[in-house]
């Protein structure tokens, strides 16, 4: 990974390298963490991060369901990310909030061992690289099914529930496709493994609805805000699998991968990005860009003010 400057962590701005934990932290052994995935892009009014507040407001509704304290209000986070995100000199980049259990006690009650918080920022290219953007990716199907609210909570960004995502990722790629879908467990489509997922059948768009045990994706609410914007018909509702193989657009949407047509599935051919994914991916852009004023809300600006990199050099937090 391309690496910054400086991580801050718990309340101070360490260098890159100092950033570390204890390997009996009790996430690294139970995968009791919750995190949040974000991006920040150059736009004319400067370093704009994409719906901060709602990406900081659904890492405390994950850590809550997981009985995690978080010891900063999201005001507080807001503005570490601004100033980390000042102090390394970035003008785009992906920001990765983390919350776990650290260090303290063995064995699974997790509340005895301290909340640690992280923030880190970093440039961060295409997640399904440059070419999926334009072309599109060829996805499978994945044997896994995608965790359900009988057991985990999907709805939370927490860490252990990755290792779902894990399985169907590795599987795919191995079978040589770029991304999986999971179906839900009664075998409805759900998402990708860090994606959620559209399609378009006779120019009516659909997204799996917030009961398929699928995350409710911030960048799902945008295309959905995009989508009405644009005219579009558009629902939220249960999917089967076989209309993936029926459908004339299929595309995935996620702050790291952003919009991603869906060329493939199961060696059906969808084809060639279509009309609507098209116009999604233009407005999106728009949004993130501050290219129009109707998403201007969406952005959070990084202002420029105060902390010259000088005075934050190794050390001195
Ligand atoms: N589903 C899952 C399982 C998921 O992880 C993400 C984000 C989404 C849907 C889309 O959510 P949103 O970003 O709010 O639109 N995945 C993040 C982590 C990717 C990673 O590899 O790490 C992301 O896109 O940042």
């Amino acid at each position: 990974m391309q690496e910054a400057e400086f991580i801050w962590m718990d309340g101070e701005v360490v260098p890159w390298a100092e950033a570390k934990v204890h390997v009996l932290s009790h996430a690294l052994h139970y995968g009791s963490g919750v995190f949040e995935g974000i991006r920040a892009y150059k736009t004319e009014r400067g370093t704009a991060i994409f719906r901060h507040r709602e990406h900081l407001e659904r890492l405390e509704r994950s850590a809550e369901h997981y009985h995690i304290d978080i010891p900063y209000s999201v005001d507080e986070l807001q503005r570490a990310t601004h100033d980390l995100i000042r102090r390394n000199g970035l003008d785009s980049c992906y920001i990765r909030p983390l919350a776990f259990r650290g260090y303290g006690e063995m064995g699974l009650s997790p509340l005895d061992s301290p909340v640690s918080v992280v923030v880190a920022v970093w440039p961060w290219g295409a997640y399904l690289g440059e070419d999926g953007k334009k072309d599109g990716i060829r996805a499978k199907v994945s044997s896994w099914h995608r965790i359900g609210p009988g057991s985990l909570i999907p709805l939370a960004k927490a860490t252990g529930q990755y290792l779902n995502s894990i399985l169907a990722k590795v599987e795919t790629s191995k079978a040589g496709y770029q991304e999986a879908i999971l179906l839900d467990e009664k075998g409805n489509v759900c998402e990708g493994t860090g994606e959620n997922i559209f399609l378009v059948k006779d120019g009516k768009a659909s997204t799996p609805s917030l009961e398929s045990s699928i995350l409710a994706g911030i960048t799902r609410d945008s295309v959905i805000k995009i989508l009405s914007d644009l005219g579009f018909e558009f629902e939220e509702r249960e999917i089967p699998r076989e209309e993936l193989f029926l459908a004339d657009e299929v595309f995935l949407t996620g702050t790291a991968a952003e919009i991603v047509p869906i060329r493939e599935i199961d060696d059906h051919v969808v084809g060639e990005p279509g009309e609507i994914t098209r116009a999604v991916q233009e407005r999106y852009d728009d949004a993130i860009f501050g290219r129009r004023s109707e998403y201007q809300d969406w952005l959070d600006i990084v202002e420029l003010k105060d902390h010259p990199k000088a005075v934050s050099e190794h050390g001195s937090n």
